[in-house]
């Protein structure tokens, strides 16, 4: 398995709002090589896949509905340590609570909108990646 690499999206929200390049600006400052990246846009089936952990959560069907409402930037990136790394960089998943400076305090309005995911284990890296990207669409 692959450990220095990490998926991310750039959330509808975000792009809506023209934070795409701040964004991915932060993220190659801070250290970060982008492996790939692509605009798309996720569909009902797509988000009910990527987010099926947590189908019974009472704001399942609000996060599969946000998450479709519009483009996203998908990307993998590489840096040691990338998982742990990314997390620390876009900040709690409550940008309430996220420490200043993070993306989510800059960029995210609330936990339901919350500007950018980031995987949470290696594994999940893995598995994100592959969800969105073909081997050959990785550099
Ligand atoms: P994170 O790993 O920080 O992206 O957070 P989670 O995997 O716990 O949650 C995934 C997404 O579900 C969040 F980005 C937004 C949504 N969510 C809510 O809408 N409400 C919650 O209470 C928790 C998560």
């Amino acid at each position: 398995m692959i450990t220095n690499r990490t998926f991310t999206m750039i959330k509808p929200d975000a792009v809506e709002k023209g934070h795409t390049g701040a964004i991915l600006d932060k993220i190659t400052a801070s250290g970060f090589r982008i492996v790939a990246m692509k605009l798309t846009q996720m569909t009902l089936a797509d988000a009910k896949t990527f987010y099926a952990i947590h189908k019974e959560r009472p704001f399942f069907g609000e996060l599969v509905e946000y998450m479709t409402r519009g483009p996203i930037v998908a990307a993998i990136l590489e840096k040691d340590n990338a998982v742990e790394d990314f997390r620390t960089l876009i900040g709690a998943t409550n940008p309430a609570e996220a420490a200043e400076g993070t993306i989510r305090r800059l960029y995210a309005e609330s936990i339901g909108e919350n500007a950018v995911h980031g995987s949470d284990s290696d594994e999940n890296a893995a598995i994100e990646g592959a969800f969105h990207f073909a081997g050959r669409e990785m550099f």
